[in-house]
C-alpha cells in the first residue's frame, strides 16, 4: 500500500463533497479518518523535528560494538524492488540484498547464462517483481532457519531462498492467479506454502468482457507442497473460489494446525472504482480452508486436471546452474464438490491482515476501514460449524455467523488496523496505517494496554518469530510507507524506513530509525545462530559439476567451434589463466566460462571485459559462471577482476584480441611465458 497522506485527504474531501454514491455511514467514517490524519500529520512534528527524544539508554540498546555480531537476522521484503534485504537486529545494519526476482549487476544474477533460467516465466524473461512478504520455513511451528520464501506479486511467482547460501534456489510460477499477494505463508512444518490470488481473473475463458466479472471471473488459492528434505516446490492443488480479492493469510497452529485462513475484500464483486464500490458492505470475509480435508479430496480424485502453462525454475548448487521446466496442468478443487473444506467468516470491513496468535486459538482480522479489531476463536468456529450456525452460503461455501465465531472486538484501537504480530507474553501488536501508530493489546481481555506513534503510515510490523508458535518478544520492527522529515532529503523520493522498538517491558520504546531498500512490507526475524552456523563458506572445487568447470589452471583453454568460442578461464590470486587470448573475430559469440579456483572463505573474484553489454560476474570460491560476449569491433580489449581480492588485485587483468570478420585467426592463449 502506498499513498500520500495529504493527497488522500484532498481526494477524500472532493469525493465526499461531490459524491452522492457514498452511504452516509461510510462518508462519516471517512470524514472521521480524514480529520485524524490531519490531526496526526500535524502532531508528529514540532519545529521540524519529532517531539520524541531518545535517551542514551536507547542508543546503547542498538549499539553493536565493532567486531561483534547482531543477535537477530531480519529479512525485510523489498516491495517494488523485487528483492529481499537482510539486516542485523538490533543494529539495523544492512548485510546483503538478495535480488530474488530482480537483476542486480553486483550479483550477476539473471545476467549469467547459469542464472537466466531462474527468471523465466510463461510471459518470457521477467527480471522484476513486486515482493511483499517473506516467510521463514518452519518445523513444529517455529522458524527452522533452512529456507525463506518470498512472493512475486505481479507475475505470480513464489521463490525459495536457501539460507545456507543466501541465494534463490527455486522460483515457481503460479498458474490461474494474478497478484500473488496472500503468499508465501506456511503451515507449521512447511508442509505447504500458500498463494492466493489478489485479483480475480477469468479462469475458464480468457477473453471476456470485463463487465461480465461476476459471471466469468474467479479467485483461486494454491497450496504449494514443499519437499521436507530438498525444499522442492510443486503446486499440489488449487481451490476455485468466488471472485473476491484474496489479500493475506496465515496458517493455523496447534489446535488449528489443519486450517489456513485467508482475508478477502471486494466481496461486492466490483470490477471498477473499487475504492468506493468495494467498500459498500459492512463486512467482508476471512476464508477458512481445511487443507487436511482438501488432501483427502485430492486422494479421492476430486481434483480436476486443469490445463495451464507455468514455469518451474530450479538452481542446482552442484553444477552452479539453473534450469527451467514448463508444467502443463494443475489439480483444481471446487468447494461445491468438497463439503467441509471451505467456510467464510464475516469480517469487518475490507480486511487486510489475517494473523493467528501463537496458541493457534485466535485469528485476527485487520479491517482497513474498520473501527474495531475483530478477534475470532478457532474453537468457537469449530462449534459453529458443528452446530451449522450459518448465514446461508456464497458459491456453495457456508458463511458462519459472525457472533458464532467471534471471541470479541478490540474497541477503539486506532484507525486503519492492518497487521498483527505477537509477543511471548500474551500480547498482540497491531499496526494502524491511518493513525500511524502501533497498538499493543491483551489477546484474551481485548484491552489496549499501550500505543506508540510510528513515523509515518506504518504497514507491516515484525517481531522475530512473531507469527510463529515461539515469538522472541524483545524487539518490534515497524515498516513505514512515508518518512517525510526523518532523514536527509534525497530529491522527490525519500527513503523508506524501518523503526526498531524495544518491547521487553510494559511500554514500547522507540530505539532507532533505519532506511530500507525498496518499499518494506512484511519481514521475518530469527536468532542469528539458527542460520549463521549453517552458512556455506566455499564450494568444493572437487565437487564442481559444472560442465564447463576447470579443476586446475592446467585445464584452462580456449576452444573454437564454428563461430562459438569458449574461454575456460581460471582465477586465483592474483591472475587469470590465461591472460592473453587471441584468435577471436567479429561475429563470434564468446562464452567466458570462469572458474574461481580459490578454496578460502570470502575470496570472490569478479570478471568484466571492456564494452561487455551485460554485467560483471562475481564468482565465489569453487564456482563456475558464464557470461556471453559478442564483440562488434576488431581491436584489443582488456578484461579484469572487479572484486578487490588481494594487494595485487589491480594486477589481475588480461587482454583479448578481436580480429576483423571474415579473417581466419589462429587461437592462441598463454599466461606469463608463451
Ligand atoms: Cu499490508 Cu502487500 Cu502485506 Cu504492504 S501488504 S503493508
Ligand atoms: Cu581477483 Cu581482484
Amino acid at each position: 500500500m502506498k499513498f500520500n497522506v495529504k493527497n488522500f485527504s484532498k481526494q477524500m474531501v472532493s469525493k465526499i463533497s461531490s459524491s452522492s454514491i457514498l452511504p452516509p455511514i461510510t462518508a462519516g467514517l471517512i470524514l472521521a479518518i480524514m480529520f485524524s490524519i490531519i490531526l496526526l500529520a500535524g502532531c508528529g512534528k514540532k519545529d521540524g523535528s519529532t517531539t520524541l527524544s531518545l535517551s542514551e539508554d536507547a542508543a546503547s540498546k542498538v549499539y553493536v560494538p565493532p567486531g561483534k555480531h547482531d543477535e537477530f537476522y531480519s529479512f525485510i521484503s523489498g516491495g517494488f524492488s523485487g528483492q529481499l534485504a537482510i539486516y542485523g537486529l538490533p543494529s539495523g545494519r544492512l548485510f546483503r540484498v538478495i535480488p530474488v526476482f530482480s537483476v542486480d549487476p553486483e550479483k550477476g544474477w539473471g545476467y549469467t547464462e547459469e542464472t537466466k533460467p531462474m527468471l523465466m516465466t510463461s510471459h518470457g524473461f521477467i527480471p522484476w517483481d513486486d515482493s511483499h512478504h517473506s516467510e521463514l520455513s518452519m518445523t513444529n511451528g517455529v522458524p527452522d532457519g533452512r529456507w525463506i520464501f518470498l512472493n512475486g506479486n505481479n507475475t505470480p511467482r513464489l521463490a525459495r531462498i536457501d539460507l545456507k547460501t543466501f541465494r534463490t534456489a527455486e522460483i515457481l510460477e503460479i498458474p490461474n492467479s494474478a497478484g500473488n499477494h496472500s503468499s508465501p505463508f506456511t503451515t507449521e512444518n512447511s508442509e505447504y506454502v500458500v498463494c492466493g490470488t489478489r485479483f480475480s481473473i477469468p479462469i475458464n475463458e480468457l477473453d471476456v468482457p470485463i463487465d461480465s466479472y461476476k459471471e466469468t471471473f474467479n479467485g483461486t488459492v494454491s497450496f504449494v507442497k514443499i519437499d521436507p528434505q530438498s525444499g522442492n516446490m510443486s503446486v499440489a492443488f488449487q481451490i476455485m473460489s468466488p471472485p473476491f480479492d484474496y489479500d493475506l493469510s496465515h496458517a493455523g497452529k496447534g489446535p488449528s494446525h489443519d486450517w489456513f485462513f485467508f482475508s478477502c475484500y471486494n466481496t461486492e464483486q466490483a470490477h471498477t472504482l473499487l475504492e468506493v464500490n468495494a467498500s459498500q458492505k459492512d463486512k467482508d470475509f476471512i476464508m477458512a480452508v481445511n487443507w487436511k480435508k482438501a488432501e483427502e479430496y485430492i486422494a479421492q480424485g476430486k481434483g480436476k486436471d486443469k490445463e495451464a502453462e507455468y514455469y518451474h525454475n530450479t538452481y542446482d548448487e552442484a553444477s552452479h546452474t539453473g534450469k527451467s521446466e514448463i508444467l502443463k496442468t494443475v489439480k483444481m478443487l471446487d468447494p461445491k464438490d468438497c463439503p467441509g473444506m471451505v467456510y467464510y467468516i464475516p469480517c469487518p470491513k475490507s480486511p487486510h491482515g489475517c494473523d493467528v496468535d501463537p496458541s493457534g486459538e485466535y485469528i485476527i482480522g485487520g479491517g482497513k476501514l474498520a473501527t474495531v479489531i475483530p478477534v475470532f476463536s478457532y474453537s468457537k468456529m469449530i462449534k459453529a460449524i458443528e452446530n451449522k450456525e450459518f448465514d446461508g452460503d456464497v458459491g456453495g461455501i457456508p458463511v458462519i455467523k459472525y457472533e458464532a465465531a467471534l471471541h470479541g472486538e478490540v474497541q477503539k484501537p486506532g484507525l486503519g488496523p492492518l497487521h498483527t504480530e505477537f509477543d511471548d507474553k500474551g500480547f498482540a501488536y497491531t499496526s494502524m496505517f491511518v493513525s500511524s501508530e502501533v497498538v499493543k493489546w491483551d489477546i484474551k481481555k481485548l484491552e489496549v494496554v499501550d500505543r506508540a506513534p510510528s513515523f509515518y503510515s506504518v504497514g507491516h510490523i515484525m517481531i522475530p518469530g512473531g507469527d510463529s508458535k515461539q515469538p522472541y518478544g524483545k524487539y518490534l520492527v515497524v515498516m513505514n510507507k512515508i518518512t517525510k522529515d526523518r532523514f536527509l532529503p534525497t530529491g522527490p523520493e525519500l527513503t523508506q524506513s524501518a523503526q526498531l522498538y524495544d518491547i521487553s517491558g510494559d511500554k514500547m520504546k522507540l530505539l532507532s530509525d533505519f532506511p530500507t531498500i525498496g518499499e518494506p512490507h512484511y519481514a521475518q526475524g530469527c536468532p542469528a545462530d539458527l542460520i549463521s552456523k549453517n552458512s556455506v563458506k566455499i564450494f568444493k572445487i572437487d565437487e564442481n559439476k559444472h560442465p564447463h568447470a576447470i579443476k586446475s589452471v592446467n585445464d584452462a583453454k580456449v576452444v573454437r567451434n564454428g563461430n562459438e568460442v569458449r574461454v575456460y578461464l581460471g582465477m586465483i590470486r592474483s591472475h587469470f589463466t590465461p591472460d592473453v587470448i587471441e584468435g577471436v573475430k567479429v561475429g563470434d559469440k564468446v562464452y567466458f566460462h570462469v572458474t574461481n579456483l580459490e578454496q578460502d572463505w570470502d575470496i570472490p573474484h569478479g570478471f568484466a571485459v571492456k564494452g561487455m553489454n551485460n554485467s560483471e560476474m562475481l564468482i565465489m570460491p569453487g564456482e563456475t559462471q558464464t557470461i556471453v560476449w559478442e564483440p562488434k569491433v576488431a581491436t584489443v580489449y582488456p578484461f579484469y577482476c572487479t572484486d578487490f581480492c588481494s594487494a595485487l588485485h589491480q594486477e589481475m587483468q588480461g587482454y583479448i584480441r578481436v580480429q576483423p570478420a571474415g579473417s581466419n585467426p589462429e587461437i592462441k592463449y598463454y599466461l606469463g611465458n608463451k
